[in-house]
């Protein structure tokens, strides 16, 4: 049996990669975003039995060719796409298509759990973990272990992961250890390299904590250069507001790329994000709770203040 399975190079996606694997062992495994999934599908150069696409949302740009060339694929291929990330208008209506709000990790789990070793239930939760997603199906499951180990492998699997950084031979390493279900701290590297991302964690906090500016709904940071979702998680708390916002600017596009945080619910970032970030020129989207957006770099400012505005609505 020869299998494919397309995968997003976070910890929830690196997980879905690895249970995915280990439901077709031998999978090879292939890193992807968005923007490049369609490019990528077209690529396919061989056949595959199987083909998995976990934890990509869907780019409303492509989304027609993407459902279009899947129709294709899954006339000759079992395909499998599976996401968690807020489905475009209409989503994609085959059988083949799976979607919940839970982690993909998780639902790549139940997708395949009759090809699947019980055991490999600890894979979903450190994705979940790694997506803040405990589902209660989750914490049942956490249950099967000491909790306080779990919380250990996660933690060393996902700081490994943000210092492995766009290092996807390494990633694709981590995936097969974690398809055969080693504990992350037993993984090569893994460790080590975990201890230097909490180091370097430790520097963007102080980093954050004297250049955080303070609006009414969001704070934000500009250009502490380096893991933009954790200096958004720390620009929120040390603003204490809603919402925690970290924008780099890229000189090659004359863009800022934001991440952003939402400390609790009641808004829904993803909405807010579709509708504001074109108004000034970008794009920007995700979760309720998590969130990205690319501005022109001259649009920064009145885009973070009509951001604090409709946060405040
Ligand atoms: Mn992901």
């Amino acid at each position: 049996m020869n299998s494919i399975v397309f995968t997003h190079g976070d910890s929830d996606g690196i997980c879905s990669g690895a249970i995915a694997k280990s439901a077709f062992p031998g999978s090879t495994v292939f890193f992807t975003n968005p923007v490049n999934l369609l490019s990528d599908l077209t690529g396919i150069s061989e056949h595959y039995n199987n083909i998995v696409i976990c934890d990509i949302a869907i780019d409303e740009k492509t989304s027609i060719q993407i459902k279009q060339k899947l129709s294709e694929l899954a006339q000759i291929s079992d395909v499998s796409y599976i996401d968690h990330h807020p489905v475009p208008e209409g989503g994609f209506n085959k059988s083949w298509f799976h979607h919940d709000t839970c982690s993909s990790a998780e639902l790549t789990y139940r997708i395949f759990e009759k090809r699947l070793n019980r055991d490999i239930r600890r894979v979903a939760i450190y994705g979940a973990i790694g997506e803040f997603s405990e589902t209660a199906a989750i914490k049942k499951w956490e249950r099967l272990w000491d909790v306080r180990t779990l919380y250990f492998y996660a933690g060393t699997l996902i700081q490994g992961i943000t210092y492995a950084g766009r290092d996807y031979d390494y990633k694709r390493k981590i995936v097969d250890s974690l398809s055969e279900d080693i504990p992350p701290p037993e993984i090569e590297g893994l460790l080590e390299a975990a201890a230097k991302a909490s180091q370097n964690e430790e520097q963007i906090i102080s980093l954050v904590r004297e250049k955080v500016v303070k609006l009414k709904n969001l704070s934000y940071v500009i250009d502490i250069n380096g893991y933009m979702s954790k200096a958004a998680i720390y620009a929120g708390s040390f603003g204490r507001t809603l919402v925690g916002v970290s924008c780099e600017y890229r000189p090659h596009k004359q863009v800022y790329d934001i991440s952003l945080r939402l400390k609790n619910g009641g808004v829904d970032l993803n909405t807010i994000l579709r509708r504001l970030a074109p108004y000034h020129g970008g794009t920007g989207g995700g979760h309720p709770f998590a969130g990205g957006a690319r501005i022109p770099r001259d649009e920064l400012k009145a885009f973070l203040y009509d951001l604090d505005d409709a946060l405040g609505r």
